[in-house]
């Protein structure tokens, strides 16, 4: 930046005024909320300022801009700090259908309103009630991973959209984290996987305070994070300072013109600097200073001690003048560009529109698979992967991976030209995630978040290790897919540690989150119907390893009634049935098995496969009670998992067969009969349920 030396003066001063401007607005609102951490804003404000006011490619009433650099507030603590940028910097609020809204995200009235109910300044940042959050953070390391995502998608954007003279995406990705985060495995699987990719359009930077909550950072934490991040294949800056605005913007630039790796900018500070007694001690950081402490700050802030939220005389100009004029000159440079390149290539803009708005391209469900009958049927994990093709084929913004157990969960994409993303080969839509479940669940959430179709899988049992990321995609209202395949004991010989067992009912607990158990391979390709056009929450499908019946439609029921959650497959003669019979994915068939028996007996049965509760809840009363009639309480459900949860539809004269402990290695017949997954103690069952035995 060039400058007279009069205006440098002025310059750093005002500087100086905005910074403490963040750190004064943070104070304040901590301490009428009586509640949050003012430590971390007031130490981060400086580090926040910098890079918003003079690198930040972002246009504050534009920001939904797909270019825009991506800010992620990993040490979500410290929001009031975000609050208070998003705020100064006039960042403006976008509606349910994106339009920008003429009112800004956080208004002052807002920060007053801090941690309040139905505010939009709720106490951790959540990235669908405040535009201009990124996404949600709290849960440590979260962000980090998040941001990974981020980067990926940056530079699978560039290459597939960019052309000579239309360099579309080019954003760069930051994430503020503190020690907490880098000690949380998430961070550190996402930082090894990113040093991996060399993704050089990534920052993170490091608020090296010394101090957790408990105390001292070196009480838990002495590890030479520098050196472990070299090790990574990152590039590790150091800033002394935090108040050195001069260093930072060096730490930055440099950040800029690195290739091949990416960023570490350590930065040490000290947590609520400025405070003249609190000053490197970590007491009371993450709750209010006290009305006394806020006033000996702000006269050491030279700040009129009894002013509250105040923003004094040239702070919105100073940031009009910075980040909202390069801002808005950058969006206005992009929308001419993309308008030319709307022209040039009309079918990659209209694509790009259709990533904008998540809306799939027309023909997206063409070619979809259709299973023939089979007594002896697929896997689900089969099914699953050829429709998965289809879709991805059809779909071109839609790619991921696995966590190495790509083969297993057949998610390949193997259609010509898919490829695979790499180090410096960016275009590939098969993501190598390696032996990171969690970094893989968020870094899909970062890919989601750049509003790319993306996939993640595993083994179900695996979900473990990513449903941290899982929940708050879930809390996001975020589609993002997870296909987690050896779903039951149906794995087998691998024994207990890797059949889940209480997975399932742990996500139907789950808010917001679909989960899909379908019950054979035309069950299959309506889940995934189901899965890629849902907008505002993410799936689990769950399938399985072992192969199960394709069942014969033309007999049964249309598949389509999966998108009901639950139907009936098979009707009892007359369709009034002594039992019903409730199954979900393969234990579907086993229900089917049973009923046939059970008419031997002159039992009638119904079947109903169900592979989603929470499709079902969201039916009306009649379709429910056309699907299972209050009228008829014997019920008996078959699923491979705890029984947690089935009393709902079971009743309390059903009976609901499923695991009560943890499976065992053996092979499956064995399994089966040990468990009582066999027809005879199905219709066993149903008789002692009929009779009330
Ligand atoms: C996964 C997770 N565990 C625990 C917490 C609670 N928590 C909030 S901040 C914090 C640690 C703060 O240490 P640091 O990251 O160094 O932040 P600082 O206090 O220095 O701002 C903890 C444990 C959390 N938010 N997320
Ligand atoms: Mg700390």
């Amino acid at each position: 930046m060039v400058a007279s030396e009069q205006t440098l003066v002025t310059g750093k001063q005002l500087d100086t005024l905005c910074v403490n401007t963040i750190r004064t607005l943070a104070i304040d609102a901590v301490q009428q909320a009586n509640s949050g951490h003012p430590g971390a804003p007031m130490g981060l404000a400086p580090v926040a300022y910098s890079l918003w006011q003079n690198f930040l490619r972002y246009d504050p009433q534009n920001p939904l801009w797909p270019n825009r650099d991506r800010f992620v507030l990993s040490a979500g603590h410290a929001s009031m700090l975000l609050y208070a940028i998003l705020h100064l910097t006039g960042v403006k609020a976008a509606g349910p259908n994106d339009e920008i809204l003429d009112k800004p995200t956080v208004s002052l009235d807002d920060i007053k309103h801090f941690r309040q109910l139905d505010s939009r300044t709720p106490g951790h940042p959540e990235s669908h009630i405040t535009t201009g959050v990124e996404t949600t953070t709290g849960p440590l390391g979260q962000g980090c991973g998040n941001s990974v995502g981020m980067a990926i998608a940056s530079k699978w954007l560039a290459e597939h959209y960019n052309k000579p003279g239309f360099d579309l995406f080019t954003f760069n990705t930051y994430a503020i984290c503190g020690d907490g985060d880098l000690m949380e495995g998430v961070a550190s699987e996402a930082a090894s996987l990113a040093g991996h990719l060399k993704l050089d359009n990534l920052c993170w930077i490091y608020d090296h305070n010394h101090v957790t909550l408990d105390g001292p950072a070196d009480w838990s934490f002495s590890e030479d994070v520098a050196t472990r991040f070299l090790a990574y294949g990152w590039n590790v800056l150091r800033v002394a300072d935090a108040n050195d605005l001069d260093m930072l913007a060096r730490a930055y630039n440099t950040f800029l013109e690195t290739k091949d790796r990416p960023t570490l900018v350590i930065v040490d500070s000290h947590i609520g600097y400025g405070s003249p007694h609190k000053q490197d001690s970590f007491e009371a950081h993450g709750e209010p200073l006290g009305v006394e402490e806020v006033k000996l700050v702000k006269k050491f802030y030279g700040w009129p001690e009894d002013a509250k939220f105040l923003v004094p005389d040239g702070v919105y100009d100073n940031f009009k003048q910075g980040i909202g004029k390069r801002g808005a000159d950058l969006h206005a440079e992009w929308v001419k560009k993309f308008n030319d390149y709307s022209k040039q290539y009309p079918e990659l803009a209209d694509q790009l529109n259709h990533i904008q708005e998540r809306k799939l391209p027309n023909g997206w469900d063409k070619d979809l698979p259709t299973f023939p009958a089979d007594a002896k049927g697929i896997a689900t994990r089969e099914s699953g992967g050829k429709t998965l093709n289809a879709l991805a084929k059809n779909i071109p913004w839609m790619l991921g991976g696995s966590a190495d157990l790509a083969k297993s969960n057949k998610v390949n994409l193997t259609f010509e030209g898919a490829g695979d993303f790499q180090a410096g080969k960016y275009g590939g839509r098969n993501l190598h995630f390696g032996v990171r479940e969690h970094a893989m669940a968020a870094a899909t959430t970062g890919m989601v978040l750049s509003r790319l179709h993306a996939f993640c899988a595993t083994f179900f049992n695996f979900t473990d290790y990513m449903r941290p990321t899982m929940r708050l995609a879930a809390l996001m209202e975020l589609p993002a897919l997870y296909v987690m395949t050896h779903d039951s004991i149906g794995v087998g010989e691998d024994g207990p540690t890797h059949e889940p067992i209480e997975q399932l009912a742990s996500l139907r607990a789950m808010p917001n989150m679909l989960v899909l158990r379908p019950g054979d391979a035309n069950e299959v390709v309506e889940a995934w119907k189901l899965a890629v056009t849902q907008t505002h929450r993410p799936t689990t499908l769950v399938l399985t390893r072992q192969a199960m019946p394709t069942f014969d439609r033309t007999k049964f029921a249309p598949a389509a009634g999966v998108t009901k959650g639950a139907y009936v497959l098979l009707d009892a003669p007359g369709g009034k049935p002594d039992v019903i019979l409730i199954g979900t994915g393969s234990e579907v068939s086993l229900c089917v098995e049973a009923a046939e028996k059970l008419k031997g007996e002159g039992i009638k049965a119904r079947v109903v496969s169900m592979p989603s509760f929470e499709l079902f809840e969201e039916q009306d009363e009649a379709y429910k009670e056309s699907v299972l009639p209050k009228a008829v309480t014997a019920r008996v459900s078959v699923e491979m998992a705890t029984t947690f949860g089935w009393d709902r539809y079971v009743g309390p004269k059903g009976k609901a067969i499923g695991m009560h402990r943890f499976g065992a290695s053996a092979p499956l017949k064995d399994l089966l009969k040990k468990f009582g997954f066999t027809v005879d103690n199905v219709v066993a069952e149903v008789r002692k349920v009929i009779t009330g035995a």
